[in-house]
């Protein structure tokens, strides 16, 4: 995997060489001052990498030229492991993370991914462009990294299997399921009684086929745009949770734009984001059908069994421990009553 990235960044870099050496020498524009270097997680094709493109042309124009972020998409800089840690020391200037994973860095960023939290998007809006989002951009910041003010969606998330469909809490029991590397996942899916396996999303799609595990979670505009629809049989609609994608920059890298350039990269990303909103929401609702077109078999639960085996376990109790009672009442305050 490292091997072929690496080779195809040599190649990369080789062919770009080459493009200068062959190109006609004609009047260009401004060359940048800053490139910046923009990664994720994502396929290509999500809202996020469509918009993020979008949002890249625009910069460059608003600011003649002076601010170039290359996008790299689909883990080619690695896992999300791999670019929180570049990000942190500057070897990539911005990165889009979820803030469940994030809080290995920053513990209250995990806290929207509360199980059974948020009933719709109207509620998740309200809470993370207001006083939660505000109190979790400033935990982010004492962590050292700058934040953008608006929240990229992910969407609710939705257990898909290899072996059978999750009608009820009971169905959990046993079930080998990838989680993204946080202790929030593991904790949700422990307190299920499943068997949770931490993995980067750089290796989900084969820790599925190979059948490490059986089933993994995630939003449908994710299992539509990363085919996991070839190696996966049943979708059960849990919306389990909500999980959104905070936009990231390095601090030394942020604070070398002067003013001007901040603003504008600032309400450029911000709008990509507003938009990805709208396009990753219509996604969600419309791809099922393209799905079980594709050969899953959907079932949609009710999700009070799952909230109610939550509570026994002891398992809100614990996070507003964990969280602490300011955090909690943020929470609760959009969310209503939980633990
Ligand atoms: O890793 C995942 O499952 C993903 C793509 O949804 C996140 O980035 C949390």
């Amino acid at each position: 995997m490292s091997f072929s990235r690496r080779t195809l960044l040599k190649a990369s870099a080789a062919s770009a060489v080459m493009g200068s050496i062959g190109a006609p020498m004609v009047a260009r524009a401004q060359s940048a001052e800053f490139t910046y270097k923009y990664a994720n997680n994502l396929p290509d094709t999500h809202p996020m990498n469509v918009r993020a493109r979008e949002m890249a042309a625009a910069i460059k124009t608003e600011t003649n030229g002076k601010v170039d972020i290359q996008i790299f998409p689909n883990n080619q800089l690695g896992s999300d492991t791999d670019m929180l840690s570049q990000v942190r020391s500057g070897g990539i200037e911005f990165f889009t993370l979820s803030g469940l994973i994030l809080s290995t860095l920053v513990p209250a960023a995990s806290i929207n991914g509360i199980g059974f939290a948020f009933p719709d998007y109207d509620t998740v809006w309200k809470a993370m462009d207001g006083g939660l989002g505000a109190y979790v951009r400033g935990e982010i910041g004492k962590a050292g990294l700058v934040v953008m003010e608006k929240i990229w969606d992910n969407g609710f998330r939705q257990t898909t299997s290899s072996t059978r469909p999750i009608n009820g809490p009971d169905d959990f029991k046993g079930f080998k399921i990838r989680v993204p590397v946080s202790p929030l996942w593991t904790s949700m899916f422990k307190a299920f009684d499943a068997a949770p396996a931490s993995i980067n999303f750089s290796e989900v799609y084969s820790a599925l086929q190979t059948k490490i595990v059986e089933g993994q979670e995630n939003p449908l505009a994710i299992i539509s745009t990363a085919k996991l629809y070839e190696v996966q049989k049943f979708c059960s609609l849990t919306n389990h949770m909500w999980d959104g994608f905070w936009f990231l920059a390095n601090r030394r890298a942020w604070e070398k734009l002067p003013d001007d350039l901040k603003a504008i990269v600032a309400r450029n990303i911000n709008a990509a984001a507003v938009n990805e909103r709208a396009d990753v929401a219509k996604l969600n609702a419309g791809l099922q059908q393209d799905l079980a077109s594709k050969g899953l078999t959907f079932n949609q639960p009710n999700a009070t069994a799952f909230r109610d085996k939550l509570r026994s376990a002891g398992f809100y109790a614990e996070w507003k421990g964990k969280y602490g009672d300011q955090a909690w009442d943020l929470l609760e305050k959009s969310v209503g009553k939980l633990s």
